[in-house]
């Protein structure tokens, strides 16, 4: 395991904030003026606060599931505040982060979350495509989707993927890193390397640092510090342009941990050791971006304050909301199957309504 606390050359892992708080210059990827670091502390506190309210619904009632992002926030908030307006994103399951960057109501993730829902938002709208639970099949999609920018001429969108270290032992990976590749597609894959795969480690997916699988299919692969949300953000921004500058692909492994379970019907406790959870948590993506603005006076204590007390008022309204969400009326399973009307489709409908009639004047059982 590379030490994240040393130089960036002795781990080749990008880092611009160390896990101290201490800014550090990497000439490779200077970061942009207008970069909001404050902004970046409000997202990331913002979303850990969504994911802990979201735990706490699950031990509710409230919720069937949920898989919680704690710890993966800079590698989220990092990459997904690089995108611009027209990239188009492929999230899996946990990409909570980016879908708040791309404006996404949390409460439309607790929907599906709870089961109230099919999809529960507008891809094309958001550009934030649904979530993918079967593993690595959204790299297919997003390489799909960046060979028709591709095809289209233009030059000023791209598409990135999420997924993660145990994905990339799935055929699905490797095939599109394949096509985008051989096709120069513009999009990113944004593999965060959160050491786990439910309880496989990730010394059990592969023999070589991930981001070095993508010599191997001719494009470049980068290793970043997952917990800088400063260096995810810069190399993101970098791998964007690249790809939009006819480029094609690049692999950005973000190197970071699972702090919670894999997911609320997970305990962790039975495969993995309380030290390393320790060993990373001194290394919270959260804490070394307050002390940096602690330290050089960017931020002062009622700035915290007021984030905090957002936080608060966040939780509030997602606790709030969750519980209020409605049940779908029973023959809404059948839209949103297809754009247009499918005979088949609407055979079963006919059918599922009829039997519903059956029980018309009838108690039904809740
Ligand atoms: C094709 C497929 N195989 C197996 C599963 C079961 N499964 C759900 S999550 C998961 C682990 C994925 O690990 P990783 O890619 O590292 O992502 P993480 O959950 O750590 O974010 C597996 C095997 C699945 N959803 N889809
Ligand atoms: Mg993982």
């Amino acid at each position: 395991m590379p030490n994240i606390g040393t130089s960036n050359s002795e781990t080749e892992l990008v880092q611009l904030l160390t896990p101290e708080g201490e800014r550090v210059e990497d000439p490779a990827y200077p970061l942009d003026d207008d970069v909001d670091i404050k902004a970046m502390y409000r997202d990331m506190v913002l979303v850990r606060r969504v994911d802990a309210e979201a735990i706490a619904l699950q031990r509710q009632g409230e919720l069937g599931l949920w898989a919680s992002l704690l710890g993966q926030e800079a590698a989220q908030i990092g990459s997904g505040r690089a995108l611009s307006p027209r990239d188009m994103a492929f999230p899996s399951y946990r990409e909570h982060g980016v879908a708040w960057c791309r404006g996404l109501d949390p409460l439309r993730l607790l929907e599906l979350f709870r089961g109230v829902s099919n999809g529960s938002w507008d891809p094309e709208e958001h550009k934030f495509h649904l979530y993918t639970i079967v593993i690595g099949d959204q790299t297919l999609h997003a390489t799909g989707y960046a060979m028709g920018i591709r095809q289209d001429g233009s030059d000023d969108e791209a598409a990135i993927v999420y997924f993660g270290d145990g994905a990339t032992s799935q055929g699905d990976v490797s095939e599109a890193f394949a096509w985008s590749s051989v096709f120069n597609a513009p999009v990113v894959f944004f593999c965060q390397n959160n050491q786990w795969a439910i309880s496989a480690p990730q010394d059990r997916q592969s023999r070589v640092p991930l981001y070095q699988r993508a010599s191997g299919f001719g494009f470049p692969g980068i290793r970043v510090d997952g917990n800088d949300v400063l260096a995810c953000y810069a190399v993101t921004k970098k791998a964007l342009a690249a790809a939009k500058d006819g480029q094609g692909p690049t692999l950005i492994e973000a190197y970071t941990y699972r702090m919670g379970a894999h997911t609320t019907t997970d305990d962790p406790t039975r495969y993995r050791l309380a030290s390393d959870l320790e060993t990373w948590r001194l290394r919270d993506p959260i804490e070394r971006v307050r002390a940096y603005l602690a330290r050089t006076g960017e931020a002062d204590s009622e700035f915290f304050a007021a984030v905090d007390a957002e936080a608060d008022e966040l939780g509030k309204v997602v606790r709030e909301g969750c519980r209020k969400l409605p049940d779908p009326a029973p023959l809404e399973i059948f839209e949103h199957v297809y754009a247009d009307r499918n005979a088949i489709v609407s055979e079963e409908r006919e059918q599922f309504a009829s039997y519903l009639e059956s029980f018309a004047g009838q108690e039904v059982a809740r």
